[in-house]
């Protein structure tokens, strides 16, 4: 047989032919692989000696969904329909032979299979809610059909990748076979189907668990309400859920056409347009231009930290998490045994939850040392300072370990806003210095900015880089300016709040505006979480800001059970007629009037100056790419993913539009403010951010 086309090929040994397709990277569904696919069966079907028909990958995994990078373009034939149809309506049984992930489309496929078997390895999910759209060839249909509709729900709604071993119990393969045998081991499972004389089984045909859940439509409103916080803003788990309630109470193929018009307009709404672009800008953010893929990397098998606090704790757990040795280092013997105390907790709070076992807490906590001496890192790989935010501290801290730590060593700093070019005067080896700024707590949040210093080395940075991706980190590299870039814009929004606040709204309404608008907080809920008193102290205070008088009147947030809001012993916040007083005294004593201030200018001010501040951060060159704006406040900050980010949000509402407001509120943005010149330009000249590569 041979070739079928340039990603496809078919073989026939025996009885049994062997479709087998081969697209790197992950075999999607292009047109080219339905085409493959599509002829394949054609050809297949109509060969005589021909009696069962396995479909192979080449390469890392089985298909892994429909191409995204097709979306939004016109559809070219052979749809995804055609080929389950030809798939599923084939008169010989087809077998799914699947290996890495079977997601979305690949997935759909499979269940058009009659049969599937997998290696122990595989896994399957139907993850398209993670691009904000549903399943739409049929999955939502007729995975329901196979595990019932409670698990169906979990996984549609989830996007989880299901390992084989579940796949198996649940039904969604029929056989596991051993590692590093599957092409062999799938003709073999044909073989046996044929000898077996078993039927062909064509999944949308099984119908029992569906009509089983008829009579119990609380499945579907329990599962609402449970997720309810979670799918909080998102329309795609939503709109999956509708679809499994089809698959239970609609015949086949009316839940295919319930299920189609969902998708369809899932696809048209910007939803997923936001999560599709992040796809590509999680993919994107590990690109740095300058410093291919191929630079040499330093080895890092022995990591020092300096603080053992908070940060430092969090930070170490990174690293012993991927069994690496971690010394972690404080002044006295109380901090670093209540440092190394609180990392036991927080193993031990984990394996109570069952996601680890208590052999593994030991594992971990075997692999902390800790240590009052900075002479135990000489001879580490890498250092991450993480102490207290005070500059010459740092330089001295510095200063001893260029003495100290091996030549070749990486010297890091964790400070969420020093000037690390500073910090690197105080070594002979600037370019062994980095920022690795990790986000609180550090062992849970994904973000990771690092930053590159004037001097910075490319083996550092590459080092830097994939390290963070094995300890499950997103991230972004970023340059040397105040805040980097996630704190810069966060203080650029904060600027425009707390000028808000004296204008006349008050610390609710801001909230609420950032709430509605898919931020998990607003920035007075945030402020009274981290405590009013940061950077505050009784001596010095002068109540010149109305967060001064809220400390002076010891208001410093939740732990005193009051701040902006007053709090309940749950600490329910709720609005406080002693904070809007004290702003309206403030605003009095400062001989301004209060005036009311819409919704839409609390949002229009506080979003467009963040994006105003991601134009100047591209303009100075701090990031590479409006994209990794995006990253870090999604995955730093709960910028909700459905709307892409502040510089992709940008772009749905128009520059043009995000200029004109910025010039419409005028002073009121504050005798600081300027609009980036790159933001005028490119509003302009009618470009979007997305443009900007
Ligand atoms: N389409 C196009 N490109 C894809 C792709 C896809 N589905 N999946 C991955 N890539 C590219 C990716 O951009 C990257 O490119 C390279 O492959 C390696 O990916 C009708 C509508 C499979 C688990 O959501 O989850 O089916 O950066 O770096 O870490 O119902 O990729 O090298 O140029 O992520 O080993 C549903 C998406 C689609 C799965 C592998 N499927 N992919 O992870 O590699 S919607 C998905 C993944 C759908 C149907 C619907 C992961 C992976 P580049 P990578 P990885």
């Amino acid at each position: 047989m041979g070739a079928v086309n340039a990603v496809a090929d078919l073989a026939v040994e025996g009885e049994i032919a062997i479709l087998t397709l081969n697209s790197p990277p992950v075999n999607a569904l292009s047109q080219q692989v339905r085409e493959g696919i599509a002829n394949g069966m054609k050809q297949a079907v109509a060969d005589g000696a021909v009696k069962a028909i396995v479909l192979y990958c080449e390469g890392k995994t089985f298909i892994a969904g429909a191409d995204i990078t097709e979306f939004g373009k016109p559809p070219l034939p052979p749809s995804l329909v055609d080929v389950e149809d030809a798939i599923e309506n084939s008169p010989k049984p087809v077998i799914a032979a699947i290996h890495g992930t079977a997601l979305g489309g690949g997935l759909e496929v499979a269940l058009c299979c009659h049969y599937r078997v997998a290696v122990p390895s595989a896994k399957c999910g139907l993850p398209e809610v993670n691009l904000g759209l549903l399943p739409g060839a049929g999955g939502t249909q007729r995975l329901p059909r196979i595990v019932g509709p409670e698990q169906a729900l979990d996984m549609v709604t989830s996007g989880k990748h299901v390992d084989a071993k579940t796949c198996l119990a649940v039904g969604l393969v029929d056989e596991l076979v051993a590692e590093g045998t599957l092409r062999a081991s799938a003709i073999a499972f044909a073989k046996k189907v044929l000898a077996e004389n078993r039927p062909l089984k064509k999944v949308r045909d099984l119908n029992d668990k569906v009509t089983a859940a008829r009579s119990k439509p609380e499945i579907f409103a329990e599962f609402r309400k449970a997720n309810a916080r979670k799918f909080r803003g998102f329309l795609a788990p939503e709109y999956n859920i509708r679809c499994i309630e089809a698959a239970v109470n609609q015949p086949f193929e009316e839940g295919l056409a319930t299920e189609r018009k969902l998708f369809v307009e899932l696809m048209q709404g910007t939803q997923s347009a936001a999560q599709r672009y992040v796809f590509f800008a999680e993919r994107q953010v590990w690109k740095i231009p300058d410093v291919p893929e191929d630079t040499p990397t330093i080895p890092v098998k022995k990591i020092g930290i300096i603080g053992a606090g908070t940060m430092g704790g969090g930070i170490a757990m990174n690293f012993a998490n991927i069994g690496v040795g971690v010394t972690l280092i404080e002044t006295k013997q109380e901090p670093l045994d209540r440092g190394l105390g609180v990392i036991r907790k927080n193993y031990e709070r984990t394996a109570k939850g069952g996601r680890i076992t208590m052999d593994d807490v030991e594992k971990r906590m075997g692999l902390l040392k800790g240590s009052l001496s900075l002479d135990d890192l000489a001879d580490c790989d890498l250092v991450i300072e993480a102490i207290f935010e005070n500059m010459d501290v740092k330089k001295e801290v510095f200063g001893k370990l260029d003495r100290i730590v091996k030549q070749g060593a990486i010297l890091a700093t964790n400070t969420s806003a020093l000037d690390i070019n500073e910090i690197a005067t105080a070594v002979k080896r600037p370019e062994a210095v980095i920022g690795m700024h990790f986000f609180s707590p550090a062992n849970v949040m994904r973000l990771l900015e690092v930053v590159r210093a004037a001097k910075t080395d490319k083996p550092v940075i590459a080092t830097a880089m994939q390290l963070a991706k094995k300890i499950g980190k997103i991230a972004a590299l970023v340059g040397v300016c105040p805040g980097f870039v996630g704190n810069r814009i966060l203080y650029a929004r904060s600027t425009q709040a707390n000028a808000m606040l004296l204008e006349g709204a008050m610390p609710w309404d801001i909230d609420r505006v950032t709430y509605d608008f898919g931020l998990p907080m607003g920035p007075f809920a945030m402020s009274d979480l981290a405590g009013l008193d940061i950077g505050w102290s009784k001596e010095k205070t002068s109540s010149s800001t109305i967060r001064e008088v809220l400390c002076e009147k010891d208001r410093r947030g939740q732990k005193t059970g009051a701040g902006f809001y007053d709090y309940d012993e749950q600490r329910n916040a709720k609005p406080s007629p002693v904070t809007e007083q004290i702003i309206k005294d403030f605003m009095a004593k400062a001989g301004s009037t209060p005036r009311k201030i819409s919704d839409q200018e609390i949002l229009e001010r506080s979003v467009y100056a963040m994006i105003n501040e991601g134009a100047k951060i591209l303009e100075e060159k701090i990031a590479i790419r409006p994209s990794d704006i995006d990253i870090v406040w999604i995955n730093g900050y709960g910028w909700p993913v459905y709307r892409g980010g502040p510089m992709f949000y940008a772009d749905t509402v128009g520059l043009p539009t995000v200029v004109a407001k910025l010039e419409e509120y005028g002073s009121k943005m504050g005798a600081n403010f300027t609009i980036s010149p790159l933001l005028k330009k490119m509003a302009a000249e009618g470009k979007r951010f997305q443009d900007l590569k």
